[in-house]
């Protein structure tokens, strides 16, 4: 299996409740190295932007309201396998539905507020990356 790098975000739930150092610990736990990791406060454009594919969808209002709520931390993660390795220490979207020991079943609030976005592709990991860092940012 190749050395890959997934997007991820910790979300404005995490850095409210000074959660971040935890949920770092389970992602360098996992076999994945913080490459690029910075804290910023989403513009409504950037959330707009970033989840556009979900649009058409009923949360999609809530889902910018939340994001840009406070501050969040995005970063680039790399190990073999990360997007698939990445999502499986993230868990289920639904924390009720997510397996023990994960990050969203210790520490999402809700369906909504689940703590952590990680790239579902290679596509899309490349475009997410690219909206938030630049080349020179990312240090393997
Ligand atoms: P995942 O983040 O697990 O890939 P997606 O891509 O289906 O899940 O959804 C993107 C984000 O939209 C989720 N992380 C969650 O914050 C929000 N979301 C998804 N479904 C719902 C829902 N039914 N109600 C509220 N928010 C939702």
């Amino acid at each position: 299996m190749a050395l890959q790098r997934t997007f991820s975000i910790l979300k404005p739930d995490v850095t409210r409740r000074s959660l971040t150092g935890a949920v770092n610990a389970k992602i360098e736990a996992a076999g994945l190295r913080i490459v690029a990791q910075k804290r910023v406060l989403m513009t409504r454009r950037e959330a707009e932007t970033f989840y556009a594919v979900h649009k058409e969808r009923p949360f999609f209002g809530e889902l910018v309201e939340f994001m840009t709520s406070g501050p969040v931390v995005v970063q680039v993660l790399e190990g073999e396998d990360a997007i698939q390795r990445y999502r499986d220490v993230m868990g289920a979207t639904n924390p009720e539905k997510a397996a023990a020991g994960t990050i969203r079943k210790e520490f999402a609030v809700s369906m909504g507020e689940n703590s952590v976005h990680g790239s579902d592709a290679p596509e899309t990991a490349a475009v997410e990356i690219a909206q938030f860092f630049s080349g020179n940012e990312i240090v393997g």
